[in-house]
């Protein structure tokens, strides 16, 4: 009933570049470290490798606000580097994408500074610029790094929309050169070996025409006014699916959406495979507890998780495949969400990365998640340097105090996991070998389970079934015709009853005694082969 796809089966890892690995100790991650690490990366069990942007970029947004999408930043390397680094994925029968990002590019990109300065130039309409001569910017829309969603230029008496900072300014999607250019763009690097990309904040790029003022009420309810002008705008259809026809499907790549805000009915709509747009979608429903934003500082609730990721297993269907993930370069580190107290790091993690291999969808690991890192200790806002959180800050301390402010952007800040990962300097030849033992037994628990994910297909296409939903409990069956696994797990930080399943064989955690008693944010994993049952 579920067509077999190889994205289907892979196990993802997210790599943010500029903090994985840094080969030649100038304090920046780069392609050359990313080939080092490849190996290890291999004997750990991924199969994908998804890279955050490596484009040539003022790095206003980290990267996100692309100066030449055919450069690669000389921090990271060479465009050969790249080439390279693709030849080295695909040698050890690993596939890369890219992140695409087409929502906007930086003010610096050659299309937006030719518009800008010549009102004849094609490119004026690749952006939305409205000349007008006063201080009233042409809608109410505002950004999600602050403020509002215009920039003026004085010189050139020029408003221009930009959705995220001041530098990245949004692309007008209506415009059929720009989507030319665009799908030009990606059939290149598909051309070049690419084996799909993420699409940036993809359900924004359709604008309602004209682009009218957004309903200041609602605006105040989502935090953002305008929202209902683009978050899944008239076109959105349209242009995925010409994008899908005219690059991705004759390359047979691979396509995931980042689409924040879309809910799971909106989710089915560009996942679901008839409708040929997107392969998947990455969902930021699950990411917050219900009612609680991201620059809260509260306890993720596990039983409100178990309720939500119930619903989407039971009704996403199987026309559509969801993304499977707790950690990217835009949040905090789930596990310091759920506890605070540090006292059962190791559980939780563990718990995550069990839920993560066998419910049903395709893992995307944040690097750094197989080493058991938690969110930074941040001090002071001078160690802050992602814009979204410094604007937040400079918003906020026109209405409380620098403390009051400090702690909200700690609790969301996206630098969390931006951090250069810690591998051993001093072995940086011997591959796995971190600067801590607690690291290295994560990474041990990490390859069970993916190896485990790979040698049984009821983890990946199995029915799900939740055989009990009691408060801290989460247990759940997946089940082919051929074997059956059960996944139960302790949701809270109490001892609880274990339910033990003495006709099935436990595999996680193996060689351990069989206790009565489930610990703390416990969770094992039993496999019965019934391939035989009827006999
Ligand atoms: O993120 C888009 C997005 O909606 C959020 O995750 C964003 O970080 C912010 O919290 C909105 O409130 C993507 C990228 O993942 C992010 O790194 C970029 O900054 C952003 O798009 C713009 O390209
Ligand atoms: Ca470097």
């Amino acid at each position: 009933e579920i067509k077999h796809t190889w994205w289907k089966e892979a196990v993802f890892y997210q790599i943010y570049p500029r903090t994985f690995m840094d080969s030649n100790d100038d304090g920046i991650g780069d392609l050359q470290g990313i080939i080092d690490r490849l190996d290890y990366l291999k004997d750990l069990g991924v199969d994908a490798l998804w890279l955050s942007p490596i484009y040539d970029s003022p790095l206003d947004d980290n990267g996100y606000d692309i100066r030449d999408y055919y450069k690669i930043h000389h921090d990271l390397g060479t465009m050969d580097d790249f080439k390279r680094l693709l030849q080295e994925v695909h040698k050890r029968d690993m596939k890369l994408i890219m992140d695409l990002v087409v929502n906007h590019t930086s003010d610096e990109h050659r299309w937006f500074q030719e518009a800008l300065k010549d009102p004849n130039s094609p490119y004026r309409n690749y952006y939305f610029l409205y000349p007008q001569d006063n201080n009233i910017p042409p809608n109410n829309w505002e950004s999600f790094f602050s403020g509002g969603a215009w920039n003026k230029y004085e010189e050139e008496k020029l408003w221009g929309l930009h959705l995220f900072s001041k530098k990245q300014m949004d692309l007008n999607w209506d415009n059929p050169d720009l989507r030319k250019d665009i799908i030009q763009m990606i059939n290149d690097y598909l051309d070049l070996g690419v084996d799909g990309f993420r699409m940036d904040v993809i359900n924004l790029i359709s604008k309602t025409a004209g682009l009218p003022d957004g309903n200041v009420k609602l605006g105040k309810m989502m935090g953002y006014c305008g929202i209902e002008h683009y978050f899944y705008g008239p076109h959105l259809h349209e242009y995925l699916h010409e994008i899908h026809e005219k690059a991705f499907k004759p390359h047979n790549a691979f396509s995931v959406g980042e689409v924040p805000g879309l809910s799971m009915a909106l989710s089915q709509m560009v996942t679901n495979d008839e409708r040929e747009e997107l392969d998947m979608a990455f969902s930021f429903d699950l990411l917050e507890s219900p009612g609680h934003t991201r620059y809260e500082d509260y306890r993720y609730d596990l039983n409100a998780y178990r309720d939500q990721i119930h619903e989407w297993m039971t009704h996403y269907g199987n026309h559509c495949w969801m993304a499977l993930f707790y950690n990217n370069h835009d949040n905090p580190r789930m596990v310091s969400k759920v506890d605070h107290t540090h006292q059962y790091d190791k559980q939780i993690e563990t718990l995550l990365a069990i839920m993560q291999m066998t419910l049903k969808g395709t893992p995307f690991i944040f690097q750094g998640d197989e080493m058991g890192l938690t969110n930074y200790n941040f001090t002071s806002i001078n160690q802050i340097h992602d814009i979204e959180g410094v604007n937040l800050y400079h918003e906020l301390i026109k209405t409380m105090s620098e403390e009051e402010a400090f702690k909200i952007i700690k609790a969301g800040t996206r630098d969390h996991t931006r951090m250069m990962l810690p591998w051993n300097k001093a072995s940086k030849e011997t591959m796995g070998s971190l600067y801590q033992d607690a690291h290295v037994s994560m990474i041990k628990i990490y390859k069970v389970l993916i190896h485990l994910r790979k040698t049984h297909q009821a983890l990946i296409y199995g029915d799900y079934h939740c055989l009990s939903s009691k408060h801290n409990t989460y247990i759940y069956e997946r089940a082919t015709e051929n074997e059956t696994c059960i996944i139960e797990c302790n949701l809270s930080n109490t001892v609880l009853k274990a339910h033990n399943y003495p006709d099935m064989h436990r595999v996680f955690p193996s060689r351990v005694e069989n206790s009565r008693l489930l610990g703390p944010y416990e969770a094992r994993i039993y496999i019965k082969d019934t391939s035989n049952a009827s006999h």
